[in-house]
Protein backbone atom coordinates (compact mmCIF):
# COMPACT_ATOMS: atom_id res chain seq x y z
CA UNK A 1 0.00 0.00 0.00
CA UNK A 2 2.79 2.28 0.96
CA UNK A 3 4.09 1.87 -2.52
CA UNK A 4 0.97 3.55 -3.98
CA UNK A 5 2.29 7.20 -3.68
CA UNK A 6 -1.70 8.49 -3.80
CA UNK A 7 -2.31 6.16 -0.76
CA UNK A 8 0.32 6.82 0.98
CA UNK A 9 0.03 10.35 0.45
CA UNK A 10 -3.63 10.27 1.60
CA UNK A 11 -3.02 8.27 4.89
CA UNK A 12 -0.39 10.93 5.42
CA UNK A 13 -2.79 13.66 5.22
CA UNK A 14 -5.88 12.02 6.54
CA UNK A 15 -3.78 10.65 9.75
CA UNK A 16 -2.48 13.97 10.28
CA UNK A 17 -5.89 15.24 10.29
CA UNK A 18 -6.92 12.51 12.59
CA UNK A 19 -4.25 13.66 14.95
CA UNK A 20 -5.10 17.34 14.48
CA UNK A 21 -8.86 16.25 15.98
CA UNK A 22 -7.42 14.55 18.81
CA UNK A 23 -5.47 17.50 19.65
CA UNK A 24 -8.29 19.60 19.65
CA UNK A 25 -10.10 16.95 21.87
CA UNK A 26 -7.29 17.17 24.60
CA UNK A 27 -7.22 20.73 24.47
CA UNK A 28 -10.69 21.00 24.80
CA UNK A 29 -10.60 18.66 28.11
CA UNK A 30 -7.90 20.85 29.43
CA UNK A 31 -9.87 23.90 28.78
CA UNK A 32 -12.58 22.44 30.61
CA UNK A 33 -10.92 21.55 33.73
CA UNK A 34 -8.67 25.13 33.45
CA UNK A 35 -12.19 26.97 33.47
CA UNK A 36 -14.59 24.81 35.40
CA UNK A 37 -16.89 24.12 32.73
CA UNK A 38 -18.38 20.81 33.12
CA UNK A 39 -20.73 19.42 30.73
CA UNK A 40 -21.99 16.75 32.77
CA UNK A 41 -22.66 16.76 36.21
CA UNK A 42 -20.92 14.09 37.83
CA UNK A 43 -18.07 15.99 36.67
CA UNK A 44 -18.90 19.15 38.00
CA UNK A 45 -19.25 17.22 41.38
CA UNK A 46 -15.70 16.17 41.39
CA UNK A 47 -14.75 19.11 40.54
CA UNK A 48 -16.41 21.48 42.62
CA UNK A 49 -20.05 21.38 42.55
CA UNK A 50 -22.86 21.61 40.88
CA UNK A 51 -22.78 25.14 39.86
CA UNK A 52 -19.91 24.19 37.33
CA UNK A 53 -22.28 22.19 35.29
CA UNK A 54 -22.30 24.87 32.79
CA UNK A 55 -21.23 26.07 29.35
CA UNK A 56 -18.18 28.64 28.44
CA UNK A 57 -17.73 30.24 25.39
CA UNK A 58 -14.19 29.16 24.71
CA UNK A 59 -14.92 25.29 25.48
CA UNK A 60 -18.12 25.97 23.01
CA UNK A 61 -15.51 27.72 20.38
CA UNK A 62 -13.35 24.84 20.83
CA UNK A 63 -16.57 21.71 20.71
CA UNK A 64 -17.65 23.97 17.17
CA UNK A 65 -14.58 23.43 16.11
CA UNK A 66 -14.20 19.44 16.26
CA UNK A 67 -17.94 19.41 15.07
CA UNK A 68 -17.23 21.10 11.97
CA UNK A 69 -14.15 18.62 11.51
CA UNK A 70 -16.15 15.69 11.93
CA UNK A 71 -18.85 17.50 9.33
CA UNK A 72 -15.69 17.36 6.95
CA UNK A 73 -12.69 15.43 7.85
CA UNK A 74 -14.87 12.41 7.86
CA UNK A 75 -16.84 12.52 4.54
CA UNK A 76 -12.56 13.30 3.29
CA UNK A 77 -11.43 9.98 4.82
CA UNK A 78 -14.15 8.16 2.90
CA UNK A 79 -13.47 10.50 -0.49
CA UNK A 80 -9.92 10.27 -0.66
CA UNK A 81 -9.80 6.57 -0.07
CA UNK A 82 -12.59 5.71 -3.08
CA UNK A 83 -10.65 8.72 -5.21
CA UNK A 84 -6.76 7.09 -4.46
CA UNK A 85 -8.71 3.82 -6.12
CA UNK A 86 -9.36 5.80 -9.35
CA UNK A 87 -5.42 5.66 -9.92
CA UNK A 88 -5.72 9.66 -10.53
CA UNK A 89 -2.19 11.33 -11.57
CA UNK A 90 -0.26 11.50 -8.55
CA UNK A 91 0.78 15.17 -8.65
CA UNK A 92 -3.12 16.00 -8.80
CA UNK A 93 -4.28 13.89 -6.38
CA UNK A 94 -1.41 14.89 -3.71
CA UNK A 95 -2.40 18.75 -4.03
CA UNK A 96 -6.26 17.84 -3.33
CA UNK A 97 -4.98 16.45 -0.55
CA UNK A 98 -2.85 19.22 -0.06
CA UNK A 99 -5.37 21.68 -0.46
CA UNK A 100 -8.03 19.80 2.37
CA UNK A 101 -5.56 19.62 4.60
CA UNK A 102 -4.00 23.37 4.85
CA UNK A 103 -7.72 24.57 4.58
CA UNK A 104 -8.58 22.60 7.65
CA UNK A 105 -5.86 24.02 10.03
CA UNK A 106 -6.41 27.30 8.63
CA UNK A 107 -10.07 26.65 8.90
CA UNK A 108 -9.18 25.59 12.98
CA UNK A 109 -6.70 28.91 13.19
CA UNK A 110 -9.57 31.00 12.03
CA UNK A 111 -11.81 29.69 14.29
CA UNK A 112 -9.38 29.47 17.40
CA UNK A 113 -7.90 33.01 17.57
CA UNK A 114 -10.68 34.01 15.84
CA UNK A 115 -9.22 35.46 12.75
CA UNK A 116 -11.14 38.17 11.12
CA UNK A 117 -14.56 36.87 8.66
CA UNK A 118 -14.45 35.61 6.24
CA UNK A 119 -10.84 34.11 7.15
CA UNK A 120 -12.72 31.06 8.36
CA UNK A 121 -15.61 30.42 5.60
CA UNK A 122 -12.58 30.88 2.85
CA UNK A 123 -10.72 28.30 4.02
CA UNK A 124 -13.56 25.89 4.59
CA UNK A 125 -14.57 26.84 0.73
CA UNK A 126 -11.24 26.22 -0.54
CA UNK A 127 -11.13 22.76 1.39
CA UNK A 128 -14.42 21.50 0.40
CA UNK A 129 -13.68 22.91 -3.04
CA UNK A 130 -11.28 19.65 -2.90
CA UNK A 131 -13.36 17.37 -1.52
CA UNK A 132 -16.19 18.43 -4.53
CA UNK A 133 -14.00 17.94 -6.81
CA UNK A 134 -13.05 14.33 -5.75
CA UNK A 135 -16.54 13.25 -5.65
CA UNK A 136 -17.39 14.68 -8.72
CA UNK A 137 -14.59 12.75 -10.20
CA UNK A 138 -15.81 9.19 -8.26
CA UNK A 139 -19.76 10.26 -9.88
CA UNK A 140 -17.95 10.43 -13.07
CA UNK A 141 -16.02 7.09 -12.94
CA UNK A 142 -18.91 4.82 -11.82
CA UNK A 143 -21.36 6.56 -14.28
CA UNK A 144 -18.75 5.87 -17.30
CA UNK A 145 -18.04 2.54 -16.23
CA UNK A 146 -21.82 1.45 -16.18
N1 LIG B 1 -22.73 22.99 10.22
C1 LIG B 1 -22.11 24.14 9.61
C2 LIG B 1 -22.70 25.42 10.23
O1 LIG B 1 -23.68 25.31 10.95
O2 LIG B 1 -22.13 26.49 10.03
C3 LIG B 1 -22.36 24.04 8.10
C4 LIG B 1 -21.66 25.12 7.25
C5 LIG B 1 -20.18 25.26 7.61
O3 LIG B 1 -19.50 24.28 7.96
N2 LIG B 1 -19.70 26.50 7.58
C6 LIG B 1 -18.31 26.79 7.94
C7 LIG B 1 -18.11 26.96 9.43
O4 LIG B 1 -17.00 27.18 9.86
C8 LIG B 1 -17.85 28.04 7.21
S1 LIG B 1 -18.88 29.41 7.52
N3 LIG B 1 -19.22 26.90 10.23
C9 LIG B 1 -19.15 27.08 11.66
C10 LIG B 1 -19.42 25.85 12.43
O5 LIG B 1 -19.70 24.78 11.86
O6 LIG B 1 -19.31 25.91 13.67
Amino acid sequence: MLENEVFSSFMLYGTLLILKMYLIAIVTGQLRLRRKAFINPEDAIRHGGLQFYREDPEVERYRRVHRNDMETIYPFLFLGAVYSLLDPHPTVARIHFCVFFLGRLVHTVAYLLPLRAPARSLAYSIAQLACFSMALQIVFAVISHW
